[in-house]
């Protein structure tokens, strides 16, 4: 395994200046080497660190299941090799927005522990969707979402309480409307934010779901504004960054160094067909392109690259 020839976090004071230029981190979400969600993470750290990342995101239900020893390898092999950790959570089983008291309180209690984890993992960062159950819907003939809204808040405020007194923010992702029922644009996870009414509380963009769900990119992204924490890049259908997608990245990370972006701008694509995460993300076709995939997203991040620098 060739191991990155020099740390470059950040790649700071490269380019032309201007006050507009992008200079953050960029990271890679494990998911893109991986077949299955329970997995060590060690491959993909080593894979991300070789092609020239600057950070890289787990699953903190995953992490939450590791043994101290195994928590402990795994973070000293990132900052060995001089990648900044992110963590990435969603609720399966439990559901802090639930009418169900038992749902919420299990919820809020697993989310607090998968804060434990990332706390002993010296992390800074949970993102995710866990204001409510992933691919959740509400009942039939509910116009309203309010009450849902507010039991959520209530759960994410003990959440964010828990996670401040570990110095980590919260970062939740506005997914599209299949993947949850609650927050779906940017301007309703600022709604939201405003109800918790937490300092450590922001929002992660993602451009595959604002593709779905907003008017604009451009437009969601500054309705973010100040509370943008986390971002992740995709072309609407998933595949790497570059010049073969819709996806005006050019207008994304523009309006990403308007708003005064300072967070991890982390790769999220989806390829492979046919593995347990394929089929998660509902991947039906191959879209590697018959490329290598350390060279496709090397090309990938060659692009974003050059394009942040020249927003
Ligand atoms: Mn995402």
């Amino acid at each position: 395994m060739p191991e990155k020839s020099a740390g470059e976090p950040g790649r700071a004071g490269e380019g032309e200046g201007g006050d507009a230029m992008m200079n953050n981190k960029v990271g890679a979400y494990f998911t893109y080497w991986a077949e299955k969600y329970n997995t060590d993470y060690d491959i993909c750290v080593r894979k991300a660190a070789a092609l020239g990342f600057d950070a890289i995101g787990v699953r903190g239900t995953g992490i939450v299941e590791f043994s101290d020893g195994k928590k402990d390898a795994t973070r000293r092999l990132a900052e060995d090799l001089g990648l900044k950790m992110n963590f990435v959570a969603a609720l399966a089983d439990h559901d802090i927005a639930s009418e169900d008291a038992d749902s919420r309180r299990r919820g809020v209690e697993y989310v607090k522990r998968i804060l434990d984890a990332v706390a002993y993992m010296k992390g800074d960062l949970l993102a995710g969707s866990f204001y409510s159950r992933w691919h959740g819907a509400l009942p039939a003939g509910v116009t309203d979402k309010t009450p849902w809204l507010e039991r959520s808040a209530r759960g994410m405020r003990e959440i964010c309480r828990a996670a401040a007194d570990h110095g980590i923010r919260v970062s939740l992702e506005i997914l599209n409307r299949y993947e949850t029922c609650l927050l779906n644009t940017a301007a309703e996870g600022v709604d939201y934010v405003g109800r918790v009414g937490a300092d450590n509380l922001g929002l992660l963009l993602d451009t595959f779901h604002m593709n779905i769900e907003e008017d604009t990119l451009p437009g969601a992204i500054g309705t973010a504004g100040r509370l943008l924490s986390h971002f992740h890049l995709g072309e609407a259908n998933r595949d790497v960054p570059g010049p073969g997608g819709h996806i005006d990245w050019d207008a994304v990370f523009k309006a990403l160094g308007r708003v005064g972006y300072g967070g991890i701008v982390e790769f999220e694509p989806f390829v492979v067909m046919g593995t347990e995460i394929g089929g998660n993300v509902r991947l039906w076709r191959d879209l590697s392109g018959g490329m290598d995939l350390d060279e496709k997203i090397r090309r990938s991040l060659a692009f974003v690259r050059e394009r942040m620098a020249a927003a």
